[in-house]
């Protein structure tokens, strides 16, 4: 056993297979700019930007510098009733990017945080405008939105949900996924069809009464499930739905927002306004954990009353506004903003595309789904053992390639640097192409 195999076991993984993973680890010590190295100075390269959360690259050197410099000048304050200077920067700075009427910004320390802030301000929001019925929340089936139990419970990813079945949140239904390879296999960007999908909503609304639901929720283009991009149409229709209805719109755009779209928000780029943004990841460029819930101004107000010393809202972490997670998120925005970041990632959209689809003549290939630097890879599954190709594909990258890329299930799922390098890109999709080869 090499020394790190020694010092794996304390370690519950997240997400992992444990056992699997430590009979023979391989460990990441370092990173810069697009690389991981390991223990012995192997250089990686970054398929999946970090977990989503990475666009600009690992150690940016002015992201590097603003911690540095805040954990010696104020490392935490206490959160609740007070706070820190960095807090409310960020906050100004973060609406100031958010599409009008988002005036508000509540913070967290993660998307799965995020979502159940979001879940409860909605139902804060219209029980302090005197509709406590409305209490029923709306997710989507192969919806992600994390791991806490209302996010699991609005979520539609059936491994994730399977073994606490029992305890989810009560009043949850679900609106049907927006994929059917049937009708959309190998579309480049927003299918043309499946806008009417959001008519399941009405179906709900009419089962429940449109006046028991609280809020719908949805990522817009969903991600974890393999990049299901929004048919064209479709969330314009989920927006008139819960307008007729008095229905919040959530988008959950812990990864989509912050340029992964090539917008500062999803809601920019197709044109719809949802209600609250959920944010994490991309918010500070996945250097210390935080997310962010955007909030559009009605909601907000509709808790500003009552006494002035009472607490509006009974929620919060600790770690809100962290100051050193504030300070990472500052430079972070300043670092998209001095670099042209998104504009970056549009024109890197274009050659995206072409990469992904030209894997779409490939016998093992049964779609291939894109939307602006989200992209994903659909393979047949091995017969009698659906997930194992998808799997030996990352393996393989992971330890004969020194190519870091994840897998859901058979689905190949790419999330690139919003600054990416074409002629690595190149490279990277060589690799992947041999790996479908060589694997069974
Ligand atoms: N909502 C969405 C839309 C997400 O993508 C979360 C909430 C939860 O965020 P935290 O920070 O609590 O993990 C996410 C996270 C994948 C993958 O394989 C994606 C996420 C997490 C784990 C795996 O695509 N996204
Ligand atoms: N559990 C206990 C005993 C606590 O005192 C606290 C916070 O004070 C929490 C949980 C919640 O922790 P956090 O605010 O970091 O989410």
């Amino acid at each position: 056993m090499s020394a790190a195999t020694d010092h794996v076991d304390a370690y519950w993984m997240p997400f992992t297979a444990n056992r699997d993973f430590k009979k023979e680890p391989r460990i990441i010590t370092g990173a810069e700019g697009h690389f991981y190295t390991t223990g012995d100075g192997t250089r990686l390269y970054d398929l999946f930007a970090g977990l989503w959360t990475s666009g600009l690259g690992h150690c940016h050197p002015k992201i590097v510098a603003a911690v540095q410099k805040q954990v010696a000048e104020l490392d935490y304050a206490i959160a609740f009733q007070v706070s820190n200077n960095k807090s409310f920067e960020l906050a100004e700075r973060v609406t100031d990017l958010a599409p009008d009427g988002f005036t508000q910004c509540f913070f967290t320390n993660s998307g799965s945080e995020s979502v159940d802030s979001a879940l409860k301000i909605a139902l804060g929001y219209h029980r302090a405008r005197g509709e406590g019925n409305r209490t029923r929340l709306i997710g989507r089936e192969r919806g992600y939105h994390g791991v806490n139990f209302g996010g699991m419970s609005v979520g539609g990813m059936v491994p994730n949900r399977k073994v606490f079945s029992a305890n989810l949140i009560p009043g949850v239904d679900h609106i049907r996924a927006t994929m059917n390879l049937e009708h959309t296999a190998f579309t480049r960007g927003q299918p043309e069809w499946g806008a009417h999908l959001a008519d399941d909503l009405e179906r709900l609304a009419a089962l429940h009464d449109g006046s028991n639901i609280a809020a719908v929720i949805v990522e817009p283009v969903a991600g974890s499930a393999g990049v299901l991009p929004p048919p064209v149409g479709y969330l314009e229709r989920l927006r008139e739905i819960c307008d007729k209805h008095g229905i919040l719109l959530i988008f959950d755009e812990v990864i989509t927002a912050f340029g992964r779209l090539g917008t500062s928000f999803a809601a920019e780029r197709f044109g719809v306004m949802p209600d609250i943004i959920t944010t994490a990841k991309g918010l500070t460029n996945g250097v210390i954990p935080m997310g962010a819930v955007l909030v559009r101004d009605h909601v907000y107000d509709a808790f500003m009353q009552g006494p002035e010393q009472m607490v509006e809202l009974f929620h919060g972490y600790t770690y809100s506004g962290h100051p050193v997670a504030a300070a990472a998120g500052l430079a972070t925005l300043d670092a998209y903003e001095e670099e042209g970041t998104f504009e970056q990632a549009t024109a890197l959209e274009q050659p995206f595309e072409d990469l992904l689809h030209s894997f779409a003549d490939h016998d093992k290939v049964i779609d291939v789904r894109n939307c602006g630097l989200m992209g994903a890879i659909e393979l047949a599954p091995r017969e009698g053992a659906p997930g194992a190709r998808g799997i030996e594909i990352h393996k393989h990258c992971f330890w004969n390639e020194n190519l870091v890329i994840r897998n859901g299930m058979d689905t190949l799922q790419i999330s690139p640097f919003l600054n990416s390098k074409l002629e690595d890109w190149n490279q990277a999709f060589d690799t992947i192409r041999r790996v479908i080869d060589t694997v069974e």
